[in-house]
């Protein structure tokens, strides 16, 4: 049996399980192996060259951040980025109208985005329908997904979506479970934990991890992890980028047929933004939210005695240190760098002087002061 059809079955009767106390161990070992079938699909695509890392659509990353416009077929994704950057991408009323990875760019507040618009992908994508593999793998590369959905569409379209992304080890606005784990080799499983765990036994947590032949281990829970999220911090031990943890920022497009009622409902859930394509609606605001959402911060450089340089300003991400920021003017910076005077957010006082490890905030201006100065 193929494991994507494992992976049905168990899907299967997972949905057919009623949760109760009696259940209980018996869902959470579905859960495990789904994630363990899961995981060795995504490892089974990458070693054919047929999706992970390999076979995604080869576009050069280019521009200060990548976003992808990931969603099922006709809700928009074309439109919206033709209104957003001068490229063209084909728009048509049928579905599957783009076949390929189109990119664009929008600048925005001086930084360089570059937007994927992608084919539309469909339910069992992550199995191999369509063009779907090539696209999640797309999408792992971007630092921003922007799921377009239809505000007039099914119900379930964002779970759907965010299955198949989950299916390809791509987690959208979820930290990395907070669960310590020590491979060693004697001691038997040892389990501690800082908060009750509900969905986990020992005799469970165990069984999970026996599955990996893992027999000595350490782990310590901080939080009240599912089976999955154990499964997640295993598979990262031995593989870390088979899961990557991303940022997901909602659009529901064609606002235009949609009630007022409906709307409302959308316009309040978390990182979402409602637009209208065709009639040009709100596109202000879902590009102002992209910005937040894509927490990007800017820097200006100053040289000692002269004004800040705000036309070339450096565009990092947000946590971005001191340090990051001389990186990028050389390389060879951080290391004769004697300190730095920051102005702006992140200063307690204007300027203040600050080591390589200071974290900068949005707008900051900052002054090197080098040990040796070339004159
Ligand atoms: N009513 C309405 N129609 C829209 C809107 N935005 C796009 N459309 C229409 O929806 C259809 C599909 O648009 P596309 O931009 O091609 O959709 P897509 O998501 O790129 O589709 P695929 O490339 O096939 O995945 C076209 O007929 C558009 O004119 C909108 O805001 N309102
Ligand atoms: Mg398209």
């Amino acid at each position: 049996m193929s494991i994507t059809q494992k992976i049905k079955d168990i899907e299967n009767e997972l949905s057919r399980t009623q949760k109760n106390k009696r259940t209980e161990y018996h869902i959470g070992l579905l859960k495990g192996k789904l994630a363990r079938y899961r995981a060795q699909l995504v490892d089974q695509i990458a070693k054919s060259g047929g999706g992970a890392s390999g076979a995604s659509f080869e576009v050069a990353k280019s521009g200060d951040a990548r976003v992808a416009l990931v969603g099922f077929p006709s809700v928009g994704k074309s439109s919206l980025l033709n209104l957003l950057t001068d490229s063209e991408s084909a728009i048509a009323q049928y579905e599957f109208t783009t076949l390929t990875c189109v990119p664009g760019f929008l600048t925005l507040h001086g930084a360089r985005i570059q937007i994927l618009d992608l084919p539309g992908i469909i339910r069992g994508a992550s199995a191999g329908k369509g063009r779907g593999r090539q696209v999640i793998a797309t999408a792992r590369s971007a630092d921003l997904i922007v799921m377009v959905l239809d505000a007039g569409g099914h119900p379930k379209q964002k779970e759907y979506l965010t299955a198949e992304l989950e299916t390809m080890g791509i987690r959208v606005n979820r930290q990395k479970p907070n669960i310590g784990l020590r491979v060693k080799t004697s001691g038997g499983v040892q389990i501690n934990s800082t908060v009750p765990l509900t969905q986990l036994t020992p005799e469970l947590i165990k069984h999970l991890i026996h599955d990996y032949k893992i027999f000595h281990c350490e782990l310590l829970f901080h939080e009240d992890a599912a089976p999955e999220d154990l499964i997640d911090i295993i598979e990262l031990h031995f593989r870390p980028s088979s899961r990557q943890y991303l940022r997901c920022m909602y659009v529901y497009n064609k606002i235009d047929i949609t009630s007022m009622e409906e709307l409302n409902e959308l316009a309040h859930q978390e990182h979402t933004a409602v637009i209208s394509c065709e009639l040009k609606l709100n596109l202000d605001n879902f590009v102002r939210q992209l910005w937040n959402e894509l927490g990007l911060v800017r820097v200006y450089t100053k040289t000692r005695g002269a004004d800040p340089d705000f036309v070339e300003g450096l565009v990092m991400f947000q946590g971005a240190t001191v340090n990051d920021v001389c990186l990028q003017i050389h390389r060879n910076l951080p290391s004769i760098v004697k300190h730095v005077l920051v102005w702006g957010r992140s200063a307690k006082y204007n300027p203040q002087q600050v080591g390589l490890t200071h974290q900068i905030e949005d707008e900051d201006v900052i002054e090197v002061v080098k040990r040796i100065t070339a004159d």
